[in-house]
């Protein structure tokens, strides 16, 4: 039976990878920070077969720790802080944990695998946010990277730290360039989250309206449950790589909100959206839009929900959950 860890096994897609990794006949272990971090049982809830151990990315010993005691096979670094627009009012401890965090990781894995043949596969979980004022399009692997927030610094850091150690130390450690990717799971911070999730209280008449920023940026959007299944194929390749992952289709909020408020049975969603100023960024990624060519080719991956299949599935899961709390309430 393969092991594998999973750092960030609260996050969204931690907690579709574990659930991936078991349908593999994996034994799946989650790194947990904190004491007595309120998420663990959420996650243990959802996949019983889960097993947890200690550790945050700021500190070498626990990551050392985490590696003796699970043993894996298979190391998924999908913890970070995430969220773009906290890295401008926080970046520094988004340089230490989202870019210092993977240097702590891969020498934890080099000190406890040993220098040669080490056996530990290593996934970096970096972002198209590295393309940031793109430079083509659409991005692909050789694409320059201009990140334009602290958390891009942090995630082009870690990228080709990533690099490097596969380089320097021999270390199977390929790096996935992630465009966004959304669920029911996503954070209620995300702009996605943020929409379905709001107008599904909009349409209970719990809510009257959303407050948002830049509604003219374009993302690549596509579903997370479909990219995990990308970081693990990654891990089964004879040689590491780099990987884009995308549907190669970008959308704005704007369109969004069209697919969103349409299913939801409004002409207009403009009465319902009202823009708010600090939501805006200090600088922004306009346009994102990914080529998973080599993906398709080499791992043979594609994503299977479109962006309307997506929104539908996002919207129509906040609807039910929000009936279901409104109702508990009364
Ligand atoms: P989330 O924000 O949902 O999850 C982040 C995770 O990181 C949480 O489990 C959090 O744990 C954990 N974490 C934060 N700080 C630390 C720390 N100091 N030590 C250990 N764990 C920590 O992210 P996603 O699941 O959406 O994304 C996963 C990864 O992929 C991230 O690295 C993200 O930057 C990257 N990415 C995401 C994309 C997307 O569209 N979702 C696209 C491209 C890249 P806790 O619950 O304790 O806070
Ligand atoms: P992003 O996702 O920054 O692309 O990072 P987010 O959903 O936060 O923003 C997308 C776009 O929407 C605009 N926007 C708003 N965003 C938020 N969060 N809230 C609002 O009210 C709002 N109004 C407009 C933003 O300005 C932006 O242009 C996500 C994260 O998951 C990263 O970790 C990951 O690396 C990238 O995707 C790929």
């Amino acid at each position: 039976m393969k092991r594998a860890l999973i750092t960030g096994i609260t996050g969204q897609d931690g907690r579709y990878l574990s659930e991936f990794l078991t349908g593999k006949g994996y034994q799946v272990f989650g790194m947990i920070r904190g004491q007595n971090n309120p998420k663990a049982k959420l996650v243990t809830d959802e996949n019983p077969r889960l097993e947890l151990v200690e550790g945050d990315l700021r500190d070498l010993g626990s990551l050392i720790a985490a590696l003796e005691q699970v043993q894996p096979d298979e190391v998924y670094n999908l913890a970070a802080i995430s969220f773009v627009q906290l890295s401008f009012r926080q970046p520094e401890l988004t340089a230490e944990i989202t870019g210092l965090g993977v240097l702590r990781m891969l020498e934890a894995i080099r000190v406890v695998g040993g220098m040669e043949n080490n056996p530990i596969r290593f996934y970096q979980a970096s972002s198209s946010e590295m393309f940031g004022k793109v430079r083509e399009v659409p991005q692909t692997e050789a694409t320059p990277f201009h990140p334009r927030s602290p958390y891009g610094v942090a995630k082009v850091f870690g990228h080709d730290l990533t690099v490097n150690y596969r380089e320097a130390y021999g270390i199977h450690a390929s790096s996935g360039i992630l465009f966004n990717h959304e669920s029911p799971r996503r954070g209620h911070e995300f702009v996605t989250r943020k929409i379905t999730s709001s107008l599904a209280r909009i349409k209970l008449g719990l809510q009257e309206s959303i407050s948002l920023g830049n509604l003219e940026s374009r993302r690549d959007w596509g579903y997370a449950g479909d990219y995990v299944e990308a970081m693990w194929l990654m891990l089964q390749q004879d040689e590491p790589d780099d990987y884009v992952i995308s549907t190669g289709e970008t959308h704005s909020i704007r369109e969004f909100l069209d697919v969103a408020f349409h299913l939801a049975g409004y002409d207009s969603w403009e009465p319902y959206v009202t823009h708010d100023t600090r939501f805006d960024r200090p600088s922004e990624v306009d346009l994102l839009i990914g080529s998973a060519a080599k993906a398709k080719e080499k791992l043979g991956w594609e994503p299977r929900v479109n962006f309307e299949g997506l929104v539908k599935m996002m919207y129509e899961a906040d609807l039910e959950a929000e009936a279901r709390e409104a109702s508990r309430e009364q």
